[in-house]
């Protein structure tokens, strides 16, 4: 805490990450600024509240050279491209730029577990915690789910355990970031319109064992392990795989000197979850490896596993209408979690997709379309590329809004088939986010459902 005592910090970004690391400074006496590029979500009553906590300016509109000048640190907001902000000129020269989890994560006592993946992070974060916490410990599930690990920081002793979702957003700007236990659960196409490539996106993501050292461990999909990133782990290398039998559920990574100490607890499929799907084993196994990890006792997390409740939107069975099943996938918005969604559909489906394009390539999905999908609807601003992707492969049908989609969809399906919105892409051209698309979509669902 002291190496910002009597410092002036920038806080790049109003969203729930800037406003919580605000308030954490401010709280603890130190100075901030802080510039947002938007036009202000922020009350007048609660620039106020900030103002009385401490000395701290606020800017709207942009990020001008003026505002921004004379600070001694800057914090970004995940959210914001630090490459473009550095090229704009308006951030100070010569002055350490870190993120909101880094700074988190110089004043988190507690260790932390932290999980990145391209897709089923938010799964197994909350998994994880809700296993954790069966167990008695005290838990805090934070980061890219919602909630910043900055703003827990304060709840968290050396006796509890912060297990934080993040991103490759915000492992852009870590410095020190050392978690005790880092998840790595897969590398697909995502996210090229900030990070530029794949290679861009996956050595982001393999920061997460930058810092990390021999008394760490890092928990890693056994797909990976080829990857040439490995070897510069420095960490106790544990290998997950769908397949959770004794053979394999612990496998180690034997380029390394590391030993498992611990005996890690070992489970058939059918002991635990009802759910279909490689990715749910995925996910299942890992969880279960890093609870071993911690020691939890075999028996508590087989229970914790069994009535673990799955987060939202994520292939999310809404119900069945007219002999229809409809389900919500809102999450999925990358091209790799649409293709782990149809692999688990076993019927055919009407495909409701589209939203923000990230430059991924939607042909990777053809062969997998053909097979799964009779009719794709297309909604937002990726519609012209999904189109030439898939036009001439299966049937695609254009759709002004979700309203429109699903009456669409419902069109086209017949008894039996399924109703999936999957949409390979970010929802932030029609909705604040996958939750309020996945809630237009349900409700514009039931409002079609027969009245009782
Ligand atoms: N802004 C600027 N300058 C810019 C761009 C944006 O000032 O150049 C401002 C916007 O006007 C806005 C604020 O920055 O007021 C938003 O900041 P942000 O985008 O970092 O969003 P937060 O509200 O802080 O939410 C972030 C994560 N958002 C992103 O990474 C885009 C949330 O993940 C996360 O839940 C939250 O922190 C808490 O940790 C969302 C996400 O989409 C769910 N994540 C991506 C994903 O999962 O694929 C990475």
């Amino acid at each position: 805490m002291t190496e910002l005592k009597d410092k002036t910090v920038l806080i790049l970004g109003m969203g729930v990450s800037g406003l919580a690391a605000a308030s954490f400074l401010l709280k603890r006496g130190i100075k901030v600024k802080v510039s947002d590029s938007g036009d202000g979500t922020l009350k007048k009553s609660d620039v106020d509240k900030f103002k009385q906590s401490g000395e701290c300016d606020f800017e709207w509109g942009g990020h001008t050279e003026e505002f921004c000048s004379g600070a001694d640190i800057v914090v970004v907001s995940p959210g914001i491209d630090i490459k473009k902000s550095h090229s704009s000129g308006v951030l100070p020269k010569d002055v350490p730029v870190i993120g909101t989890l880094e700074l988190g994560a110089r004043y988190c006592e507690a260790p932390i577990i932290a999980i990145t993946g391209t897709n089923g992070k938010s799964t197994v974060t909350d998994l994880i915690g809700h296993i954790l916490s069966e167990a008695g410990m005290d838990v805090k599930v934070c980061g890219n789910i919602g909630n910043p690990l900055i703003g827990e920081v304060d709840g968290l002793s050396k006796n509890s355990i912060a297990v934080v979702e993040v991103s490759s957003f915000q492992l852009e700007t870590i410095q020190r970031f050392k978690p005790y236990i880092a998840v790595l659960l897969n590398i697909a196409e995502d996210h090229y319109d900030r990070h530029g490539s794949y290679d861009g996106y996956k050595s982001e993501k393999y920061r997460i064992f930058e810092n990390q050292t021999e008394t760490d461990w890092a928990v890693i999909n056994e797909c990976l392990r080829d990857s040439p990133e490995i070897k510069d782990v420095r960490s106790r290398v544990v290998f997950f795989d769908k397949e959770m039998d004794e053979h394999v559920t612990a496998k180690k990574n034997e380029d390394t000197n590391s030993k498992l100490e611990r005996k890690l607890p070992v489970f058939r499929h059918d002991e635990i979850l009802p759910v279909s799907g490689d990715h749910n084993f995925e996910n299942i196994a890992c969880s279960i490896i890093v609870a071993g990890i911690l020691g939890i006792n075999t028996d508590k997390v087989k229970e914790a596993v069994k009535i673990f409740v799955p987060l939202r939107h994520r292939t999310e069975r809404i119900g069945i209408i007219n002999g229809i099943v409809f389900i919500d996938d809102s999450k999925a918005t990358n091209i790799d979690a649409t293709r782990v969604a149809l692999k688990t559909v076993d019927k055919k489906a009407v495909l409701i997709a589209g939203g923000r394009d990230k430059g991924g390539d939607y042909g990777s999905l053809v062969p997998l379309v053909k097979q799964k999908v009779k009719t794709i609807i297309v909604i937002g601003e990726a519609k012209t590329r999904i189109v030439e992707a898939f036009e001439g492969e299966t049937k695609v049908v254009d759709a002004e809004d979700m309203g429109d989609a699903v009456e669409k969809a419902i069109k086209y399906a017949e008894p039996g088939d399924i109703v999936m919105l999957s949409p390979m892409c970010s929802s932030f051209d029609m909705f604040s986010g996958y939750k309020e698309r996945g809630e237009v979509f349900q409700s514009e669902v039931m409002k079609r459902a027969p009245k009782s």
